[in-house]
């Protein structure tokens, strides 16, 4: 840092706090910390609030997570609020964030078409400076990362792409206007929640729609619902106690609790039961809220497995199509990949214009002009989908250039692995603090709880550094360490290091193989606070 840069940042403005990302995370840092009198803004690089729905606005998209579970906790924004349905569409969460903007008057704070590119760490005054496209740089005390944990679209490097003449798009790049796929030839590919999520809609208009699958996708019934407003405010007066559940109990997770039994240990006929049950009540219900060891014990998670491969199976007409979409044998134990909801993902199968394209049978060779040729044969199209996913968690903090102090880049501080402490902060970058960020239970928490109840933690912890005059905030190196043990020894505890899943960093080619979350959030929100009650141990304040 030269001299007269040093000293120019003596006399420039200077935020208390820059947000990067305006989704549920961010927009609620920049409420609370308002309310708390703390100087911030937001910088999204979108053109709206939303954030993963302001991107992901492809036919079809939707949340897993059901409202009002999946909604802020704000009581102004609640009780004049109301949802067409249990799990929304994107349409109607943007049309909500249009409402929490116009009740918390969030946008005179947010600059939108903004992409952060870099931030460097100031040492000698305890700031970041942080660097945007449109050639800008902007100083603040803290930088608040809250981009989310698919911020990195991911492209396969597959050959020829470039030469598609068609219509292409990754499913978070859709284009805001919209795509009409009506009579037309669509190729997806991907089966993961996006995938799934177009393959419903595509099939139901395009006059051809092939889906190429590589892994099959153990697709949950999503048991979707209409709601009218009259129910849902005559239940507002239970909201408050609902909203406080979120943070003492393990329905953190998903609003969902399991049997405390092992699936092993009841007789057929109620396991059968539970089974059912949670099916029917639909969600993420048959995923963690079963058994208690369906995730940690290969037994009873093939129990869970054959209970969902039999149900999935009597949907389809061709044995061939049972065998690649529901094979007898799992390809990797049930649900240690996230489950997508379905509503008639495996009914489209069985029509005339929905081919499968079993992707470990005949591999992807090249794009051509028309389509794509794998092993087997050519396939024409109109229009490609890329639903193949994201560089999770890690890929939003990598793809900005940040330089933190001593001249570290954050490559060369994860260079041996993820560091955080508490998924809140990293090592050698002092006063950045991430919320939904890897190390914490972003990909096993509802986002907007997750939001809250990190988003409280850090407003509290910015409100004790600005009590005691502390400037600066630092994890250490060995608490960062022993973070990334603790992780690592939760995940040893359960069946998701089994799959090449993006929980393990495993989708992209050459990324370190390594669990990027927390497994267990109740635990995790002890161990945050147990660290703020004695002074953010682990934290260097100065
Ligand atoms: O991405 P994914 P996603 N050749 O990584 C395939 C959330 N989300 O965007 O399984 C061929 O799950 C890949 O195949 P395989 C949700 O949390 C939520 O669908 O690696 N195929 C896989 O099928 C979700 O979990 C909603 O073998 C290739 C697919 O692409 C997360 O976002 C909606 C390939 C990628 O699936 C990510 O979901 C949408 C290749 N080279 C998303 N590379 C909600 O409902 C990858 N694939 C809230």
């Amino acid at each position: 840092m030269s001299e007269a840069v040093s000293a120019h940042a003596q006399t420039a403005e200077v935020l208390d706090a820059l947000i990067i990302g305006a989704g549920f995370s961010g927009v609620y840092q920049l409420h609370r910390l308002r309310e708390k009198g703390f100087s911030v803004k937001i910088f999204e690089a979108g053109a709206s609030l939303g954030g993963i729905w302001y991107w992901n606005c492809y036919p079809g998209a939707r949340v897993d997570s059901h409202v009002p579970n999946y909604e802020f906790s704000i009581k102004e924004v609640w009780e004049d609020w109301t949802w067409s349905e249990r799990y929304p569409g994107w349409d109607e969460l943007r049309q909500y964030f249009a409402h929490v903007d116009k009740k918390l008057d969030l946008s005179r704070d947010i600059q939108f078409n903004t992409w952060v590119s870099g931030a460097e760490f100031d040492e000698r005054n305890n700031q970041w400076i942080v660097h945007t496209t449109d050639g800008k740089q902007t100083r603040t005390r803290f930088l608040i990362a809250c981009m989310g944990f698919a911020a990195k679209p991911y492209i396969p490097e597959f050959k020829g792409l470039e030469s598609f003449a068609g219509t292409c798009h990754h499913t978070a790049h859709w284009p805001q206007a919209g795509l009409d796929m009506s009579d037309k030839r669509v190729g997806i590919i991907g089966t993961g929640a996006s995938g799934v999520q177009v393959a419903q809609e595509a099939a139901a208009v395009a006059s051809q729609l092939t889906v190429f699958q590589r892994t099959p996708q153990m697709a949950l019934p999503m048991q979707q619902r209409k709601l009218d407003a009259e129910t849902q405010q005559s239940r507002k007066p239970s909201y408050p106690a609902l909203f406080r559940q979120r943070a003492v109990s393990s329905s953190t997770l998903f609003d969902v609790v399991a049997d405390e039994r092992s699936a092993k240990e009841v007789s057929e006929e109620v396991r059968e039961a539970i089974f059912e049950a949670a099916w029917q009540k639909g969600g993420f219900q048959f995923w963690f809220g079963t058994f208690s060891d369906i995730l940690s014990d290969e037994e009873s998670n093939l129990l869970a497995y054959e209970f969902w491969r039999d149900k999935t199976r009597a949907r389809l007409n061709d044995p061939r199509l049972q065998e690649q979409l529901a094979p007898m044998k799992p390809v990797h134990p049930f649900g240690t990949k996230r489950p997508s909801l379905e509503q008639n993902f495996f009914d489209i199968f069985n029509q005339t214009n929905v081919d499968l394209v079993d992707l470990r049978e005949s591999p992807i060779q090249r794009i051509t002009p028309t389509g794509l040729e794998t092993s087997a044969g050519a396939h024409e199209f109109d229009i490609l989908v890329l639903a193949t996913g994201f560089d999770a968690s890690t890929g939003s903090f990598t793809q900005i250039n940040l330089i933190g102090s001593g001249g570290k880049r954050l490559g060369d501080v994860w260079s041996d692995g993820v560091r955080t402490h508490l998924g809140y902060a990293i090592p050698h970058m002092p006063n950045l603090l991430m919320l939904y960020g890897p190390q914490s239970p972003t990909a096993f928490c509802n986002g907007p709880t997750c939001a809250e109840l990190q988003g409280d933690w850090v407003v509290e912890c910015l409100s004790y550094l600005r009590d005691h005059n502390h400037t600066r905030i630092e994890a250490t190196e060995e608490a960062a360490a022993g973070w990334a043990a603790h992780i690592a020894e939760l995940a040893e505890g359960t069946l998701f290091p089994r799959a090449n899943s993006w929980y393990m960093g495993a989708n992209i080619p050459g990324k370190r193989r390594e669990m990027l979350f927390h497994t267990a959030p109740q635990a995790y929100l002890e161990e945050c606070e147990a660290s703020a009650a004695a002074g953010y141990a682990g934290f260097d304040l100065s």
